[in-house]
């Protein structure tokens, strides 16, 4: 049950400060980084890390977005760190990302703003969905030579 996720600040998280403060919350969670590296992706590396997106309207913004500055990738391991990381990012739109989760504290821009603007939505963070999607963003953002396996002080707890 223990879980690898790809996690990436994205260049607005990265540009307003924000990266050791999320950090700090995963972290606190209990949750372990076991890669983490600096990125500025082009678009064609956009297309492939958002393919399921490629052909949807708000593409050409996301991509706008997610190209603009570099992004902060990080492998982070846990308990079923997929769904609590997700559940830690909150939901899509800052708008109505609730209190206490990354977007929620950090964020408010809307849809509606952003289509108005002719912009992408600033949501300062990804995560991976779900086990499959996991297991080919981990693949796809980072070598096997780039994740390290480490005991952390939560291991302990973990295994007894
Ligand atoms: P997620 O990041 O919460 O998993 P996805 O649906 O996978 O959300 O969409 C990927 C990214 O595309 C979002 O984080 C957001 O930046 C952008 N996005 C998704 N849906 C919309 C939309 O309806 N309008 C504008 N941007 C969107
Ligand atoms: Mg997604």
């Amino acid at each position: 049950m223990i879980e690898r996720t790809l996690v990436l600040l994205k260049p607005d998280a990265v540009q307003r400060g924000l990266m050791g403060e999320i950090i700090m919350r995963f972290e606190r969670a209990g949750l372990k980084v076991v890669g983490c590296k600096m990125v500025w992706v082009d678009k064609e590396f956009s297309k492939k890390h958002y393919a399921e997106h490629v052909e949807k309207p708000f593409y050409k913004g996301l991509e706008a977005v997610i190209t603009h500055g570099p992004v902060l990738a990080m492998c982070i391991e846990g308990i079923e760190a997929i769904a609590t990381v997700r559940k830690m990012v909150g939901s899509t739109e800052p708008k109505g990302s609730l209190p206490g989760t990354i977007r929620g504290d950090y964020a408010h821009v809307s849809y509606g703003y952003a289509d108005q603007k002719g912009i992408g939505i600033k949501n300062l963070i990804h995560a991976s969905a779900h086990a499959d999607d996991a297991a080919r963003e981990v693949g796809l953002w980072f070598a096997d030579d780039e994740l390290h396996s480490y005991k952390t002080v939560h291991d302990v707890h973990i295994l007894e």
